[in-house]
């Protein structure tokens, strides 16, 4: 990777990407893009374009003049909200890509994109879901998961694009929110204890999801594209995961912090429904040979850094109001 060009760059993913990435291959060398444009470290630190995947020939314009060798493309609407308007998450999910793809053939790019343990469905072994398993999500986030993959692998074999991708379990992370997704309550369930003491889940206890710490999930998108392309023998998607959880597990951990943190719940029927299709635990056993993922954050260790960082973001925002 030497010239790259992100799409989704102001998106969860996005923010701490770019950032690495600028930290390891120059500011110069890391185009961001996004559909929106925000007051943003992303924005300040380096090239930022605003870019609608879904328009091919300003995705192919934009990368030729970035002279991008590498695509990672994160342009995507989440589950809950493809859920809420299930034609726009295919037209965005699915042409968004397309137009990626095009670039990377046109311009010999490497091409990154995440799926997801949405490419999962009901009928999925539940518990060390393998690698290769049956896929048949009912949700239009899941659906457009499986056929991104399934694209992605089209492109390499017929046209030799040098495609990579992660199915990311929920992410969790302090510097950028997450924006509709069904993982999102892990997230929101930190802060919530931080500001108010208590937190009340739309996801029900003893949902048990996959869920990884953002560095973590950073250094494998970096570690699969730097990886020796002739070791891959899955490509789109690698199954990666840090633990195995529930909303009890995290208010477990953040009460060593905490003690008298209170969880409640109020159960969002359709965010249940899309929880309840996914596995409980994958294996990423694939990953860890094809290239060497591992991770450095388990359930406790991140809640410290969560907790320590978060609390530092709301002094700083205390001192700035007062
Ligand atoms: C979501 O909840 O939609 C995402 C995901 C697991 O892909 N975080």
């Amino acid at each position: 990777m030497k010239r790259i060009m992100v799409t989704g760059a102001l998106g969860q993913i996005g923010c701490d990407l770019v950032a690495k990435l600028r930290k390891i291959y120059g500011e110069e060398a890391v185009l961001a893009t996004d559909i929106r444009q925000i007051d943003h470290e992303i924005v300040q630190s380096g090239y930022f374009r605003i870019l609608d995947v879904t328009d091919s020939t300003a995705f192919y314009e934009v990368a030729r003049e970035h002279r991008a060798d590498t695509i990672i493309h994160l342009a995507a609407l989440l589950s809950a909200k493809a859920e809420s308007d299930p034609a726009l998450a295919w037209h965005l999910n699915i042409s968004g890509l397309l137009s990626g793809l095009e670039t990377a053939r046109a311009l010999s790019c490497q091409y990154f994109t995440p799926s997801s343990i949405a490419a999962f469905g009901a009928n999925t072994p539940k518990n060390s879901t393998p690698q290769d398993t049956l896929q048949r999500p009912l949700t239009m986030y899941g659906v457009s998961k499986v056929a991104g993959e399934l694209l992605c692998d089209y492109y390499y074999h017929k046209y030799g694009v040098d495609t990579r991708g992660l199915r990311f379990p929920g992410l969790i992370s302090h510097s950028a929110p997450p924006g509709g997704g069904t993982t999102d309550y892990a997230v929101e369930m930190y802060e919530a204890a931080i500001r108010n003491g208590n937190y009340t889940s739309y996801i029900n206890k003893e949902t048990y999801l996959d869920m990884m710490y953002m560095p973590d999930a950073i250094d494998a998108v970096i570690a699969l594209m730097e990886a020796d392309s002739s070791k891959l023998k899955h490509r789109n998607a690698f199954n990666v995961t840090a633990m195995s959880i529930d909303p009890e597990k995290i208010a477990e951990s953040i009460r060593r912090h905490i003690p008298e943190f209170t969880l409640h719940y109020d159960i969002d029927p359709v965010r249940q429904a899309i929880a309840e299709e996914w596995p409980d635990s994958i294996d990423a056993t694939a990953a860890r040979e094809e290239w060497g993922f591992d991770v450095q954050y388990d359930l406790n260790r991140m809640t410290d850094d969560m907790l320590s960082k978060l609390k530092g973001k709301l002094q700083a925002e205390h001192s700035r109001i007062g």
